[in-house]
C-alpha cells in the first residue's frame, strides 16, 4: 500500500510478453492502474518468454535488471503485470532486493483505497485475507504488516493451541476472520435484499449500468439524470478519470415523460484478470446487475483495445450468472473517435453510438431503454369505483394515463402500463 506522503512512491512495472497481441495495452493498463493506486511509474521492465520460469517468473537475467532499474530510479516497488506464486514473488524480491507485488494484489490495494461503504469494505477486506491466505509464512511477523490496518489477528497470538505451529496458528485465525467477515456481509445482504425487495414491490423495471472501468458509465448515468431524474437534486454520482472510481452500486429512479419510471444503477467496473476472489466477493455488489431487467453495457468506443474489454465485460457478467439478460450494447466516447463517426446513431435494437456527454445521445438512449422495458405495455380501460379513489392515483403514480372520464359506476381510465404492473389492477379491467 502507498504510503500517504507528498513524495508518491516510485515503482517500476514489470511483465512477460508470450507475443500475445495485447501486450502493450495490458502494459499500459497496468501503469493506469498503477496511478490509481497512488504510486508514480518510473520504469518499465520486461521480457519476451514462452513460459514464465518457474521458480523465479522472470528469467535470471532479468530479475537482476529489474534490481538495477530500481536503484538507478530510486524505487522502492516492483509490479508484476500477473498473478504470481507466493515464491515467485519471494524469489524476485530477493534476487532484486525490491519489495515486490503482482497485479491482483495492486488490485486489492486500489479497491482497499476505494471502498466507501460498510459493504464494499467487507467485500474487499475478505478478497484481500482469502489472498492472503496461501501466502502466510513460517515466522512471527505473520499477516500483520498486510492486513490493511484492521484489528484482529494480533490479539490470537497468546493463545496458540496445543502442538500448533505460528503458521498454523495465523491461517486458523485468519480464516476465522474470513469467516466472520462473510457472516457480516450475509447479514447486509440480508437487509440489501429487503431493500431491494421493497424496489421489486414497487414493479418499476430495472437497469443496470455495466462495463468495463473507465467506461462512462457513471457519466451516462448523471447524463441520464440531468435530463429525467425524479427530483431534480437526485445525487449525481462520481465520475472521474480514473480506474475504479466507482466501487459502491448506486441506484437512483429515472422519470421518463408518460409516467414511465425505471430504476437505474450505476455499478462498479471490470478489468482484464480481475481477480476471481474479488469478483467473488463483489457478488453482493453486483447483484443490482444480475437482477436487472435491462443491461446497458457502456464501451469505450475511443480506445482501440475495446474489444477486449467487452470480451472481458461479457466474461465477467457471466462469472456473476447474468449473461442472459437482455443487454443494449452503448458505444461511449463517439466524440473522441477522429474517424468521422457520426452520433447518436443507432445499429439494429440493441446497439448504439454515442456519447454520454451529448444531449441528444442520451436522449436516443433513453428512448432505447424505454423500447425495451416497456416492450409488453398494454393499453386498457379501467373502471373504477368511486370508493376505491386510492387506487385511481396509484393508477396516476405507476401508468401513462391516456384518458379520464367519469361515469355512474366510477372513474372510468384508459391508462398504458408494464404487464406486471397492469397485474395489479386486473380487476378493474372493462372488457371493450
Ligand atoms: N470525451 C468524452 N469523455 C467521456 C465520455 N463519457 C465519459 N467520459 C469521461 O471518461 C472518464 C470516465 O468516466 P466515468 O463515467 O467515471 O467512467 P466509469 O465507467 O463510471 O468508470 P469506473 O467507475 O471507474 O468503472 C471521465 O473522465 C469522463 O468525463 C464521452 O462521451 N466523451
Ligand atoms: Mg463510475
Amino acid at each position: 500500500m502507498p504510503e500517504t506522503q507528498a513524495e508518491p512512491t516510485k515503482v517500476i512495472i514489470s511483465g512477460i510478453t508470450r507475443r500475445q497481441e495485447n501486450f502493450d495495452y495490458t502494459m499500459t493498463e497496468l501503469g493506469e492502474l498503477a496511478k490509481a493506486a497512488g504510486y508514480n511509474v518510473v520504469a518499465k521492465v520486461t521480457q519476451s518468454l514462452d513460459n514464465p520460469t518457474g521458480a523465479t517468473y522472470f528469467g535470471k537475467g532479468k530479475v537482476e535488471e529489474l534490481g538495477e532499474t530500481a536503484t538507478m530510479n530510486d524505487a522502492s516497488l516492483i509490479i508484476v503485470n500477473d498473478e504470481l506464486s507466493p515464491s515467485q514473488l519471494r524469489n524476485i524480491e530477493k534476487g532484486a532486493k525490491v519489495h515486490t507485488i503482482d497485479r491482483t494484489q495492486l488490485i486489492l490495494d486500489i479497491f482497499g483505497l476505494r471502498a466507501r461503504s460498510k459493504q464494499a469494505k467487507t467485500q474487499v477486506e475478505i478478497a484481500r485475507l482469502r489472498y492472503q491466505l496461501p501466502r502466510l509464512r513460517q515466522r512471527n511477523a505473520g499477516f500483520d504488516q498486510q492486513g490493511g490496518g484492521s484489528t484482529g489477528a494480533g490479539g490470537a497470538l497468546a493463545n496458540r493451541g496445543a502442538g500448533e505451529t505460528q503458521l498454523e496458528q495465523d491461517q486458523r485465525v485468519l480464516r476465522k476472520r474470513i469467516g466472520r467477515l462473510k457472516q457480516e456481509l450475509v447479514d447486509e445482504e440480508r437487509d440489501e435484499a429487503v431493500r431491494s425487495n421493497q424496489r421489486q414491490e414497487s414493479a418499476y423495471p430495472t437497469v443496470a449500468l455495466v462495463g468495463y472501468t473507465n467506461a462512462g458509465k457513471s457519466t451516462t448515468m448523471n447524463g441520464l439524470l440531468n435530463l429525467f431524474a425524479e427530483r431534480p437534486d437526485d445525487k449525481q454520482v462520481e465520475e472521474k478519470d480514473m480506474l475504479f472510481a466507482t466501487l459502491d452500486t448506486s441506484v437512483r429512479s429515472i422519470d421518463l415523460p408518460g409516467n414511465r419510471k425505471f430504476l437505474l444503477s450505476d455499478t462498479v467496473g471490470f478489468v482484464g484478470k480481475l481477480p476471481t476472489k474479488l469478483v467473488d466477493s463483489f457478488k453482493a455488489t453486483l447483484a443490482e446487475a444480475k437482477n436487472a431487467d435491462l443491461l446497458i453495457q457502456v464501451v469505450d468506443y475511443a480506445d482501440d483495445n475495446y474489444p477486449d474489454m467487452m470480451k472481458v465485460t461479457e466474461d465477467t457478467l457471466k462469472e456473476i450468472g447474468a449473461e442472459d439478460i437482455p443487454m443494449i450494447v452503448a458505444y461511449n466516447k463517439a466524440d473522441l473517435r477522429n474517424d468521422g463517426t457520426t452520433f447518436p446513431e443507432e445499429n439494429g435494437e440493441d446497439h448504439l453510438v454515442y456519447s454520454a456527454r451529448d444531449k441528444a445521445s442520451l436522449q436516443k438512449l433513453a428512448e432505447m431503454i424505454e423500447r425495451h422495458i416497456f416492450a409488453d405495455a398494454v393499453t386498457a380501460q379501467y373502471l373504477i369505483p368511486f370508493t376505491d379513489g386510492a387506487v385511481v392515483s396509484k393508477l396516476n403514480e405507476v401508468a401513462r394515463v391516456d384518458k379520464t372520464e367519469y361515469t355512474e359506476d366510477g372513474t372510468l381510465i384508459t391508462a398504458t402500463m408494464t404487464q406486471a404492473n397492469a397485474g395489479r389492477f386486473a380487476k378493474y379491467v372493462q372488457e371493450q
